[in-house]
């Protein structure tokens, strides 16, 4: 029986979980495999390294790499040390890497080749305290490595495995995941030892029935809460295979994998699974191995579902968390699908829709989600206001509102606050909007979600353009990808002579949200 109050390190968690498969393929990504008791061996070498190299336990490293094997061996290395990894999206611009450094205040960074032009402009655009920069893949680089920079696989090799695990508990910190809000920087969720065993005992397990036979292969990256579940934390804790992609999870690149190693459990979000079921080249039935499919990012419009059963025979399973609750803890089940809903809540976790006064609202009306769980993150480091708004006492606010039906299933109702979820992604109308503003032919521009023909929300903006100026729809979409990351750029881009706006000149977004919806 495990003692979360008594020493408990995820990492070792896993590596006595999987003692006895040392010889069984753990990953296998573009570069080759890895087995389980070589991730064990590399990631306990790591972290002597680490600690050799002076780093502390609970100090961050920063972990921004694409998804390959040497990922897991970092992430479960700094764990095992004690050394908190701080995950983060490799789709970034230099400035949110500048703010992360200076945030965690990282004493290093693990990332690959490919990753280092980007890092390089904001290692020197930060006040940062990252000494040491292990790289994997250096080759990716193309060009010797910077000065500074060293590449991971030796360093490894040169380190003797770390004979113990730090003597964390349930409670310590055991890594952060960045999430991002309407207004503001980036928010530093701060995760426990226990909260990524929470979500395999309470979902990956009892609710998606993952078994050792089992091959995941998640198009949601690692460095997302929900890919790190699908990619590590599940198949890990009941020793699975995984299948790793570092480039971008578009259709084909999805159906090569598929098919060529034929994982048993894809883990996608809606757009994904409409990009596919549109392609040309979707795979016959007989050339894969789908028996499950997991969707969340997005509520998964009924139809898209349908349509993946009856091709490929295999459920999209949907379902709700959140980067501070780590994992879902609404959702479908199989044998239990609600298509068009998300389901019922996971047990283990308590779910609550409450109204504007606070007060639960009935079945059939619309509030706003709360939860409360074990997984839940302990707050956003160094911003007490936003941990105060969002962790209430046990309960964690989502953001989203859902409506309840009678047999207790839950359905997707929107956002509370003004964010948008585009392809599973959060996208703050603000940002675009200020972005499109420093376009010296844009007076103003407003932003809001608008449903394509799938069901799936899109970016779409309205600018108004200066007198006298002109600029083209693709100008300003690549004006924006320019300085954003890239996945915020508008979709649908129109130009209006005025916003609608009240007496006082706040822009309606509202208005032009029923405009489109006429
Ligand atoms: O977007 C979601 O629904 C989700 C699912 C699992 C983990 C994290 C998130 C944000």
């Amino acid at each position: 029986m495990i003692d979360l109050d008594q020493s408990f390190n995820f990492a070792q968690h896993l590596f006595e979980t999987n003692r006895g498969r040392a010889g069984k393929t753990a990953y296998t990504d573009d570069h080759g495999t890895l087995s389980y008791g070589e991730l064990e061996d590399r990631a306990r070498r790591l972290a002597q390294g680490l600690l050799a190299a002076g780093i502390h336990r609970e100090e961050r490293v920063l972990l921004v790499m694409h998804d390959m094997r040497e990922w897991a061996v970092c992430f479960l290395g700094a764990m095992y040390a004690g050394v908190v990894p701080v995950a983060v999206n490799t789709l970034l611009t230099a400035g949110d890497y500048a703010y992360m450094l200076e945030h965690s205040r990282a004493q290093a960074v693990l990332t690959n080749g490919a990753m280092l032009p980007v890092l390089r402009q904001a290692l020197d655009g930060a006040r940062h305290e990252a000494a040491r920069i292990w790289v994997a893949h250096p080759e990716e680089a193309g060009t010797q490595l910077p000065a500074g920079c060293e590449p991971l696989q030796p360093w490894l090799d040169s380190q003797q495995p770390l004979a113990q695990p730090a003597a964390t508990r349930g409670d310590d910190p055991g890594f952060w995941l960045y999430s991002s809000g309407s207004t503001g920087k980036p928010k530093g969720a701060v995760h426990t030892h226990a909260n990524p065993y929470w979500t395999a005992e309470l979902y990956g397990k009892p609710v998606l029935g993952l078994t050792e036979s089992d091959v995941c292969f998640s198009a949601a990256k690692l460095y997302f809460a929900y890919g790190l579940g699908n990619a590590l934390t599940f198949p890990l804790s009941v020793g699975a295979s995984v299948v790793l992609m570092a480039e971008r999870p578009t259709p084909d690149a999805i159906f090569e994998r598929w098919m060529r190693h034929r994982p048993t459990v894809f883990f996608g979000a809606p757009t994904g699974f409409a990009g596919m079921l549109a392609s040309p080249r979707l795979p016959a039935r007989e050339q894969v191995s789908l028996r499950m499919c997991s969707s969340a990012g997005e509520a998964l419009p009924a139809d898209i579902a349908r349509r993946f059963k009856a091709h490929f025979g295999a459920d999209i399973v949907d379902g709700i968390g959140s980067t501070e609750m780590l994992h879902i803890f609404i959702s479908n089940r199989p044998g239990d699908i609600r298509y068009g809903t998300t389901g019922r809540p996971v047990p283990g976790y308590e779910v609550q829709l409450r109204g504007e006064d606070g007060s639960p609202v009935a079945d059939g009306e619309i509030g706003d989600l709360y939860i409360r769980g074990p997984s839940t993150a302990l707050m956003y480091w160094r911003n007490r206001e936003k941990t105060r708004d969002t962790f209430q006492g046990g309960w964690l606010k989502s953001g989203d509102k859902y409506v309840r039906d009678a047999d207790g299933y839950y359905t997707y109702a929107g956002r509370s606050d003004d964010m948008l979820k585009v392809s599973g992604i959060y996208v703050s109308p603000f940002e675009v909007e200020a972005t499109l503003q420093q376009h010296p032919a844009v007076l103003e521009a407003a932003v809001i979600g608008k449903t394509d023909a799938d069901g799936l929300v899109k970016t779409k903006s309205f600018v108004v353009l200066k007198s006298g100026c002109s600029a083209t729809e693709q100008e300003l979409k690549a004006f924006v990808k320019e300085r954003l990351a890239p996945y915020k750029y508008p979709r649908f881009i129109e130009f209006v002579d005025e916003l609608p706006k009240t007496a006082t000149g706040k822009i309606q977004r509202f208005r032009l949200r029923e405009q489109e919806a006429r």
